[in-house]
């Protein structure tokens, strides 16, 4: 008698990693939801006033503190990794922001995911789907799922990945097997991205001053740029890379975008250089502006903030040369 194939019998846990990957996801991980460890260290950052004009931080505060608070009666959280392309040309925007908006990407598949474990469970539960969006220290979730460890960057790091990819958490009313948090710390004695921020925001290992950060500074600040780091801005139009460009870890594992990556640059940015871009910027006019950064990441600072960094990167060139210090690029 021939014996019947066993048949596959998945944990629902399982069939929620399988259907994550199926998703596009790069990383899935599953944690039970609780007090926050490092909750401490982000109040002590906002104590410090490295949050800036941020000034939606302060308020996340007393919910931080606890992952069960952003949700009530949710128990689980289903964390998620989306890669964006690392080993793409470095360039006067972050590679985060080239294409698409990524809360609109990790979202819109963290709904799917949600639905999906409805449908399985064959009733509603009641849950929500996290990218920026709400009172959660991500980084934190994520290292308790176990998809990496804090970076001295204080980017989440994953050892078979680097660093360059977006983080989202679907807060569930749902009791899961939880992975095992990540424990161990790969950075060791290197401390490169420390020494190649321009602007020394890197105060301490995994202690960011977002008030020096050229992220910030070009993305989240409002005002004049402060004249002490207009040159260490350089060609930077729109965020920065260079702490991540210089990690081995990326170096060794960044990957390039997939064919039709929703994070591939839009016509406006594919190909320019920081003089090209800045140019271009310095001439849109309102209309342009919606055509040109429809659906992207970019409309954050808003026309006015596009057109005050292209300012200061022009103001950085000299006779079509950068005069600003040469920063660290990857793939030039
Ligand atoms: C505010 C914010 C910023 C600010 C401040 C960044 C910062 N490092 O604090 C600015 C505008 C500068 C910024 C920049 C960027 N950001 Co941002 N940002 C956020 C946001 C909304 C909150 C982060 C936060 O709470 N900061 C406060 C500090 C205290 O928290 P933290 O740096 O995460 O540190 C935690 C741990 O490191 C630990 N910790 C802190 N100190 C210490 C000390 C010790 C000894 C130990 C053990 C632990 C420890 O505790 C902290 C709290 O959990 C998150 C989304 C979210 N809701 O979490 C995205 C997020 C962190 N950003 C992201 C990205 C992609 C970027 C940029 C790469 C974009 C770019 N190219 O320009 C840069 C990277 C700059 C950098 N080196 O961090 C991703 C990071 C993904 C990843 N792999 O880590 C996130 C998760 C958004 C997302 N959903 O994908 N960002
Ligand atoms: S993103 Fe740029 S400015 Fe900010 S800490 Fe990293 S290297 Fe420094
Ligand atoms: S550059 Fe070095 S110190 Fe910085 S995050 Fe990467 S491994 Fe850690």
């Amino acid at each position: 008698m021939i014996a019947a194939p066993e048949a596959v019998v998945r944990s629902l846990e399982e069939s929620i990693r399988a259907q994550g990957f199926g998703l596009g996801f790069d990383l899935v991980g599953i944690t039970t939801l609780g007090r926050v460890e490092t909750a401490p260290h982000f109040e002590e950052w906002l104590a410090r006033g490295y949050a800036g004009e941020m000034h939606y931080l302060p308020k996340w505060a007393d919910k931080c503190r606890d992952s069960r608070l952003p949700y009530e009666g949710a128990t689980s959280a289903i964390v998620v990794a989306l890669d964006y392309g690392g080993a793409e040309p470095s360039g006067p925007v972050a590679r985060y922001a080239r294409g698409d908006d990524y809360h609109d990407v990790l979202d819109a598949k963290l709904r799917e995911l949600h639905a999906w474990i409805a449908a399985e469970m064959g009733r509603e539960v009641r849950g929500r789907a996290y990218v920026d969006t709400g009172p959660l220290l991500e980084r934190d979730l994520a290292r308790h799922a176990g998809l990496g460890w804090f970076g001295k960057n204080t980017n989440l790091i994953h050892p078979k990945l680097g660093s360059f990819f977006f983080l989202g958490a679907l807060l569930l009313e749902l009791d899961l097997a939880p992975d095992a948090p990540f424990k161990s710390d790969h950075c060791g004695t290197c401390t490169r991205c420390i020494d190649a921020c321009p602007t020394g925001a890197i105060v301490e290992p995994r202690v960011l001053d977002a008030t020096k950060c050229i992220s910030y500074l070009t993305i989240e600040a409002k005002g004049e740029i402060p004249a002490e780091f207009r040159e260490q801005i350089g060609e930077l139009i729109y965020g920065c890379d260079i702490c991540q460009d210089v990690c081995p870890w990326n170096e060794k594992f960044a990957r390039a975008l997939p064919e039709g990556s929703p994070f591939a640059a839009r016509e406006i940015i594919a190909g320019k250089s920081a003089r090209e871009l800045a140019t271009e910027i310095f001439a849109l006019d309102d209309e342009g502006y919606r055509a040109a950064f429809r659906n992207s990441p970019m409309k954050r600072a808003k026309l006015r903030g596009l057109k005050r960094n292209a300012a200061v990167v022009l103001g950085n060139m000299d006779g079509g040369r950068l005069r600003a210090p040469t920063l660290p690029t990857r793939n030039p």
